[in-house]
């Protein structure tokens, strides 16, 4: 397979900030074109973000460098070159790149070429993204049959950084329970009901309907972070679903947003209590017993590894104990999370770390481990749904994609429902 051109573009993300578009022609004349999301509770040890900090154009933001790099550096590299497979790809930019944390192409720019060379090749094939996907995973064409469609994690209530601080959690999400909702298509429903449901509360409390970064409710009114559980659970009920049978909660905590290194505590502004790990761990569990939580993302800062060992070995009895600032999508954190029993479940975010082939193994490592992993969206979005195929093609059973509002959301979700009738279509 040879490649004709690389060529990039600024675009918008759902935040108004620039990103990167990157389109790869093939020589025969097909072309695949991807766009990269845009973190803003990152984690220490996520790849470089290359930005131009030029202060005069979208407050330094822009990526007028990384386009380029693209068509300037890496196309050229590609030139007349054989190209076999994504890895090869893949790992063409990672040596040229020669940088640990891609810091010298940016991990924005290299995501956005290997994203847009698999969609290349998908087409080049007649293939859909989720196809090429599952024949890289599995390196086998019989692939068919372990395709499957996730359950997802739905965005109803957000704060911290996402939503204005309304509480100190960054994520409450419901999780609709399989055993209820067979497909793809009612699990959605039947969280719609219960999204739209929390909508009517708010307003009858005369609470604000305005929605954060991700596409969920995020009213300000809220006392603590504890109200936020009971609209949930009240949303639920009126919803005529019950909490533990129908639902139950996920959350993501992001703790290393309102951790403090200086006094070692962490501090709850809308609880106005600064708590020590120890206490923090102890007022969780107290929540968490509570309102049926199944699922707790980055529950303790992203360096304090025996803060989450010990968590983990309480709480990850039943529930799953999600590692993202923590673990970064890196082979190498994910492991030593694994040794450690820090968490038992994996979050996977393509652009912490920067290529398919390097997503495609962090997920092989979490599986072929017995570990849950959850395919997940930035808070600044594209339209882009490369992350919707890539929960179908591989083995990961959870979708994180956000709220049901918000086109770049929704982007992702209807993804998933066009996947699902297809492949009914097909299977049946
Ligand atoms: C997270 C993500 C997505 P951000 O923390 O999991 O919800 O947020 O993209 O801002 O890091
Ligand atoms: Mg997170």
């Amino acid at each position: 397979m040879k490649i004709q051109n690389i060529s990039a573009r600024e675009i918008l993300d759902s935040n108004g900030n620039p990103t990167i578009e990157t389109t790869v022609e093939l020589l025969d004349g097909t072309t695949g074109t991807a766009s990269v999301p845009s973190g803003a509770s990152t984690g220490k040890t996520e790849v470089l973000e290359l930005r131009d900090e030029d202060m005069n154009r979208y407050g330094g933001k822009g990526v007028l460098k990384a386009v380029n790099i693209v068509n300037n550096t890496i196309s050229p590299l590609f030139k007349d070159k054989e190209i076999n497979s994504q890895e090869e790809f893949d790992n063409i930019l990672i040596q040229d790149d020669g940088t640990k944390n891609k810091e010298k192409f940016g991990g924005n720019t290299i995501l956005s070429c290997s994203e847009a060379f698999a969609r290349a090749v998908a087409n080049s094939f007649g293939l859909e993204l989720f196809d090429y996907i599952a024949m890289t995973y599995w390196k086998d064409n019989n692939y068919r049959g372990k395709l499957t469609l996730p359950t997802p994690l739905v965005l109803v209530l957000e704060g911290a950084k996402h939503g204005n601080w309304s509480t100190d959690i960054q994520e409450y999400m419901i999780v609709p329970n399989s055993l209820h909702f067979k497909t793809f298509s009612e699990k959605i429903e039947a969280s719609v009901k219960v999204y739209n449901q929390i909508g009517k509360i708010l307003s009858e409390k005369n609470y604000s309907l305005g929605v954060g970064f991700e596409g969920a409710y995020a009213p300000k009114e809220l006392k603590n972070n504890q109200e936020a559980f009971d609209i949930i659970v009240e949303g639920i009920n009126k919803s005529n679903y019950k909490l533990g049978e129908h639902f139950n909660i996920a959350l993501d905590v992001a703790s290393s947003e309102f951790y403090s290194h200086q006094s070692s505590t962490y501090n709850l502004k809308k609880e106005n209590r600064n708590l020590s790990p120890q206490e923090w761990n102890d007022f969780q569990m107290e929540w968490y017993k509570k309102y049926s939580v199944i699922s707790v993302e980055d529950p303790f800062d992203q360096e304090a590894w025996d803060s989450w060992s010990k968590f983990t070995q309480e709480f990850g009895e039943n529930g799953m104990v999600v590692g993202d600032d923590l673990l970064t999508t890196n082979v190498e954190r994910i492991e030593k999370g694994i040794e450690r029993r820090a968490i038992n479940t994996v979050l996977i975010k393509p652009n912490q770390i920067g290529t398919v082939t390097e997503t495609l193994n962090a997920i092989k490592l979490t599986e072929e481990k017995g570990l849950n992993s959850i395919i997940s969206h930035r808070s600044g979005e594209t339209n882009d749904s490369f992350i919707a195929d890539l929960v179908v093609g591989t083995p990961s059973k959870f979708a994180k994609f956000g709220g049901v509002n918000r086109g770049e959301r929704l982007s992702k979700y209807n993804r998933l429902l066009n996947i699902e009738s297809s492949l009914t279509r097909i299977l049946t």
